[in-house]
Order: C-alpha cells, then sequence, then structure tokens
C-alpha cells in the first residue's frame, strides 16, 4: 500500500521520502502536565488554581517523578519520531523537601535534565505562576503589590537559568515560556496600570542576557479564564506587541483565542515580527477547555501553515491539553499523533500544482485540489511512517495502552 501510495504522490509532484524526512525531523515538545492533571511534584502542594480546571478521575494518574517518567517512556515509545519534554517549574525533583518558587535551582532539575539526555531528547521549561497562595488574588507579575510581583520576578528569572543550564547540557536550545494567569473576573476599572507593572516586570525577568543557543524566551497570551472573564492582563495584543517589540518567541495556544477563531491564520503575520514562534496545540470546546488534540480542521490548518509558510525551521510546536477522563498514556499518544498526522498531511500537499493554480488565478482547480488531496491515501505513509520507526500503527496503538494500564496503572 506504501509502495502504491508513492507513486500516486510522485504523480501530481509530491516527494513521500522528502516528507518522511521532514516528520523524522519535526519534533513535538511533549507536556509533562498531561500526566498527572498538572499537580506537579512540590511537597504539599495546592489544588489547581488560576483559572486552570482538569475534569475527570480516571484511575493511574502518575503520582511521583519515577511513575511520570515511566509514562512518558510508554509515551516515547507510541510516537514516531524524536521528540521533546515540556517541563513545568512545579514538577522539579525536590526530594520532598518544600521549595519556594523563587528559590528553585537547575540542581532540582538536573534528574530531569539527566532523563532526557539518556532518552536522548530536548528540554523545554515553563515557571509556573498557578497554584500558589501568592497567585490567589489572580495576579502575578502585573500584581500592585510590589513584594508579590518580585516574588514572581524573582521565579521567571531562575526558570530562564534553568532552561538555559537544559538547553547548554543537551546541547538543544530550551524554550522558556512564561504564562501568568493575571486578570479580573469582572470590570477593572485601570487597566493600563496592569499591563504596565506585566511590562516592567517581563523586562526585569529578561534582563539577563543568555545565550540563545541554549534558551529561548516565549510569552504566551489568553483571552479569559475561569475568574479572569472580563480581563486578561496579558492579552494577545499586548504580547504580539511585547515580543515584537523585544524580539522573543510568541506562544500561541489553540485554545486562547474567541471559540471560532483559529490560530492557522495567524503564523504567517507574527513570523514577520517575531523571530520564533511557539505553539500550543490543544483543542477547546466551547472554552478553553484543553481537549486532547485530534485529527482536525483546526489542527490541520494549523500544520498547513507552518508547511507553506516554510516556518519549521523557528517554530516550536508544543501541545497543551490535558484530559483525566480518559486514560491519560492514550490522551498523550492520541493528541500528539494527531499532531503528527495533520503535519504529514501537510507535507503531502501538491503544493507545486496549488500554486501553480493559484498563480493563474484558476481558483476552481486550487479548491479541487484541496478536496483531491484529502482523499489521497496518506495514511499508507502515516503507518509507513511508524512501522520505519518501530512504533505502532493506528490499528494496535491502543492494545499497548491497554496492557500497560492493566500491568502498571491498575496497581497505582
Ligand atoms: C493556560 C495556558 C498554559 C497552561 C500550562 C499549564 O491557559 O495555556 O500554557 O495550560 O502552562
Ligand atoms: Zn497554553
Amino acid at each position: 500500500m506504501f509502495e502504491q501510495a508513492k507513486e500516486m504522490y510522485a504523480s501530481i509532484g509530491v516527494d513521500v521520502e522528502n516528507a518522511l524526512e521532514v516528520m523524522a525531523s519535526t519534533s513535538i515538545s511533549l507536556h509533562c502536565w498531561q500526566g498527572d492533571d498538572v499537580r506537579g511534584f512540590e511537597a504539599g502542594a495546592t489544588e489547581l488554581g488560576s483559572g486552570l480546571a482538569v475534569t475527570g478521575n480516571y484511575p493511574g494518574r502518575a503520582r511521583t517523578i519515577d511513575e511520570l517518567r515511566q509514562d512518558l517512556e510508554l509515551v516515547l515509545g507510541l510516537l514516531p519520531g524524536t521528540h521533546r519534554l515540556n517541563l513545568h517549574a512545579i514538577y522539579g525533583d525536590f526530594g520532598g523537601k518544600s521549595v519556594e518558587r523563587d528559590a528553585i535551582e537547575v540542581g532540582h532539575f538536573q534528574s530531569w535534565i539527566d532523563w532526557c539526555k539518556a532518552e536522548g531528547i530536548g528540554m523545554d521549561f515553563n515557571p509556573s505562576c498557578f497554584s500558589h497562595p501568592k497567585a490567589d488574588d489572580g495576579l502575578t507579575l502585573s500584581h500592585p503589590d510590589k513584594g508579590i510581583r518580585e516574588f514572581w520576578v524573582r521565579h521567571c528569572q531562575a526558570s530562564r537559568r534553568i532552561g538555559a543550564a537544559a538547553g547548554e547540557q543537551l546541547g538543544s536550545a530550551c524554550v522558556t515560556n512564561v504564562w501568568i494567569p493575571d486578570g479580573m473576573k469582572d470590570l477593572p476599572a485601570d487597566r493600563m496600570s496592569y499591563r504596565q507593572r506585566l511590562e516592567q516586570s517581563l523586562d526585569a525577568v529578561f534582563a539577563q542576557s543568555l545565550n540563545k543557543a541554549h534558551n529561548i524566551d516565549a510569552v504566551e497570551s489568553k483571552l479569559f479564564g475561569i475568574g479572569s472573564e472580563s480581563f486578561v492582563v496579558g492579552s494577545h495584543e499586548f504580547y504580539l506587541g511585547y515580543a515584537a517589540k523585544n524580539q522573543t518567541a510568541l506562544c500561541l495556544d489553540a485554545g486562547h483565542f474567541h471559540p471560532t477563531e483559529g490560530i492557522a491564520d495567524k503564523i504567517s503575520s507574527v513570523l514577520m515580527y517575531v523571530p520564533h514562534l511557539l505553539l500550543h496545540v490543544s483543542r477547546g470546546v466551547r472554552w478553553d477547555s484543553d481537549h486532547v488534540v485530534l485529527f482536525d480542521d483546526a489542527t490541520q490548518a494549523i500544520m498547513q501553515e507552518l508547511v507553506r509558510c516554510d516556518a519549521l525551521g523557528n517554530t516550536h510546536i508544543g501541545l497543551d491539553f490535558f484530559d483525566a477522563s480518559i486514560n491519560r498514556i492514550a490522551a498523550w499518544a492520541i493528541g500528539t499523533r494527531a499532531a503528527q498526522k495533520s503535519l504529514l498531511l501537510a507535507l503531502l500537499e501538491p503544493r507545486a500544482q496549488l500554486l501553480e493554480a493559484e498563480a493563474e488565478r484558476d481558483y476552481t482547480r486550487r479548491l479541487s485540489l484541496l478536496e483531491m488531496s484529502k482523499a489521497l491515501p496518506w495514511s499508507s505513509v502515516w503507518e509507513e511512517f511508524c512501522r520505519r520507526n518501530e512504533v505502532p500503527g493506528e490499528l494496535t496503538l491502543l492494545e499497548k495502552v491497554k496492557t500497560y494500564e492493566s500491568k502498571v496503572l491498575s496497581a497505582r
């Protein structure tokens, strides 16, 4: 089936082997927080807060670093290609000790860096400015209280240093992404002062210059959250401006816009003004619900734009979803593979023909080509990619997860 597919694609000018090479060299950053419902390993960790919510109580949640690593090792074995780990600061190896967020050091993450090295993968990092008493007002870097602001500035500064150490040790730049929950449930009387303070805090966070080969700074906007329905300090406009002005990376989370607003169309605009793009591929259902990513129109459109804009080189693809109502390993694997399948479909587009039709203003042919490419045997190419990487194909994926569930997860 693969050989037939390859010939069929060749007949419309698509080089399947080239597509598979790009697939092999495009890594997805696996968000550690799908494995334990965004709890982390801080001593006496509090409830998930700051507008983040995980629903479901499926058995088998990773409760320790060892369990999370064991689960991640299984997930990595279910994904074709080489990927990365995206770690939040609350997942440090604190050895049961309580370590304040502004006191985290590289040492607390050394065992993760070592684990990544052993797995042969890169690492990305995130300060965790949520689920903490000092975030209970719904404000962190923009808080009117100088002491609280500075506490979070120190946390973000420490996070960048940890990111840079990971990047240096692993020989691959770490993307350190700052997302904060700051906002208000009801109408603010003074939006401007919060945004001015956020800018000042971010300037302090990014003041230390770090080697860009080790650390890439990113900022993530949001439209609204639970408890910040009327006002989010770090809105899209705020961060687009900040990232363009300061030449940081911009993170576009697929769930952080109006429900019918996709992020695909933003990619070509954003990349004209910022050096790097970070994606949080996610799926919002009616709100920023962080459902498991699917092989759906929105995800396919994102990947199409990355390919069409030749943007894979300066885009960092991360995932951001958390579903505790189904097997968490399956959620990780299904979501990541959906992003990968979408990328493959985009790479198999009859690009030359599409460009030709567009140049000739033959939009009938353009539309017809787009529909035709959906009907081509891309799935045979996907199965071949899985086979070459010695990971399960679509028919056997769930079997592997279920075996692990009955052997390992059910004993937790
Ligand atoms: C929250 C943001 C953020 C978080 C993670 C845990 O709305 O999407 O990226 O989901 O950092
Ligand atoms: Zn996100």
